[in-house]
């Protein structure tokens, strides 16, 4: 192994920490409590929810990232998949939100994969969904992909990127992950360079060959976005084409939707039941923006929108409950340490997710078919607006988490124990891509 073991933080400053918030907490929950059954709603229930809930960490969010101007990194920054991976445990050691990795190939390649499923396991962590990358050229890869992967004009460009996304299934196979994601950067930059039909044809064949080394209990995951890096015209620049191209590649193959990958205004929650009500919908990248693929932190610009979201999947999955979509952060942090602001993230996700369980679909339901748009929109809002802060203390309170972890994270002194351990590596340092 080519780490440097990381170690966790250790319980009992979690336990010295939550020890000091424990009399407010059960204070605030017993009032919370209260006040939820008037209305007979049972916080035991929401709370047992609230720990059940699991969303899957980026392999490559716990580096800084950066723009393409510059990447200005923080101390202890993790050097391979493994310091990657003892990161990872350290946000669901304080979040409890957190228990699986989604990993980025070949950014995050493991020369042994069965030694990194050990360490991992050891860790209490399992992989999640497994993403591709023909969006760069690697070192030594005999054909490029600057005009495209699986929709370039040459078959041999097209044929290097189904071989690698078959790889990625076979790797991840053997790390016990269930999906392949496919985010494809192919498009064009200027009016007339690329055939809209011929390009999408071509990415409609590469998908078919890659679902056919689809494991039977695998979903294969298609990603659309509408820019970048091409700027005129992207393949699968939004759910239209993406629920196309899901539809003929094959029953287990569906869209994903990153929250940060449509045009400003849309409305993401109206996608996600379109998707939903045709069986397409198939997992997200959970992350929030201001302008365009911003890659913030979940729930930092427009919580309410991450609401309106959950709100539409816990009304999906009470009339179907064997849904479940994949769920990922995908964010790249800037400006702040990626571990703090994963397991923030992470609690809003969660926390919306909770929020939208108190919606009274009943009484919801009624003002629809009564036409009450007031009211329709007030029983949104009451949930909305209701503090549901001790429901997720209290979910990692029991399961050994944190009951304030970027407060407990900061008295631990684990950053500085990796900046020791983790020496600056010079080469890295330049870098603005994300
Ligand atoms: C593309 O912007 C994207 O959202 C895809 O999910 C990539 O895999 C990821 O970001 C990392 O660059
Ligand atoms: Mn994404």
């Amino acid at each position: 192994m080519t780490s440097t073991k990381t170690q966790t933080i250790d319980q009992q400053i979690i336990s010295d920490s939550n020890a000091e918030k424990i009399a407010a907490l059960e204070s605030d929950y017993q009032a919370l409590g209260e006040k939820l059954a008037r209305n007979d709603c049972d916080i035991e229930q929401l709370t047992a929810r609230a720990s059940e809930f699991a969303v899957a960490l980026p392999s490559w969010g716990l580096g800084t990232g950066g723009t393409r101007f510059a990447r200005f990194p923080g101390l202890g920054e993790p050097r391979n998949i493994y310091e990657k991976v003892a990161d990872c445990a350290v946000v669901q050691q304080l979040g409890r939100a957190t228990p699986s990795v989604s990993l980025h190939i070949p950014w995050d390649t493991p020369s042994d994969p069965s030694e990194l499923l050990q360490y991992t396991q050891a860790l209490g962590l399992s992989f999640d969904a497994m993403n591709s990358n023909t969006f760069q050229d690697q070192q030594g890869q005999p054909h490029s992909y600057k005009y495209g992967s699986m929709a370039h004009s040459q078959s041999a460009m097209r044929e290097q990127a189904v071989a690698h996304n078959i790889e990625v299934i076979e790797l991840g196979k053997k790390l016990g992950s269930k999906a392949l994601t496919v985010w494809v950067g192919d498009g064009s930059n200027f009016p007339g360079q690329q055939h809209f039909s011929k390009a999408f044809g071509r990415y409609l064949d590469c998908a078919k060959d890659i679902y056919t080394a689809l494991p039977d209990d695998w979903s294969m995951l298609l990603e659309h976005k509408i820019f970048e890096p091409a700027f005129y015209s992207t393949v699968i620049q939004d759910w239209g084409s993406s629920y196309l191209a899901a539809k003929e590649t094959g029953e287990r193959c569906k869209c994903l939707v990153d929250l940060g990958h449509h045009a400003p205004n849309v409305n993401i929650e109206m996608i996600v039941s379109r998707l939903a009500q045709f069986g397409k919908l198939g997992g997200f990248h959970f992350n929030d923006s201001k302008y365009g693929d911003d890659d913030l932190d979940s729930g930092s610009i427009n919580p309410y929108q991450l609401f309106l979201v959950f709100n539409e999947l816990v009304d999906i999955k009470n009339n179907a409950p064997e849904f479940a979509p994949f769920y990922m952060l995908d964010q790249s942090h800037n400006v702040t340490d990626p571990i703090e602001s994963l397991i923030y993230s992470a609690a809003e996700v969660q926390r919306s997710y909770v929020k939208a369980l108190l919606v009274n679909r009943q009484s919801l339901s009624g003002y629809q078919d009564g036409n009450d748009a007031m009211m329709a929109q007030a029983t949104l809002k009451s949930a909305y607006n209701l503090d549901v802060e001790p429901i997720l203390q209290m979910a990692r309170l029991r399961s050994g988490g944190g009951v304030d972890p970027i407060a407990t994270y900061r008295q631990s002194g684990y950053r500085a124990a990796c900046a020791e351990q983790r020496p600056v590596d010079a080469g890295r340092s330049g870098s603005g891509i994300v």
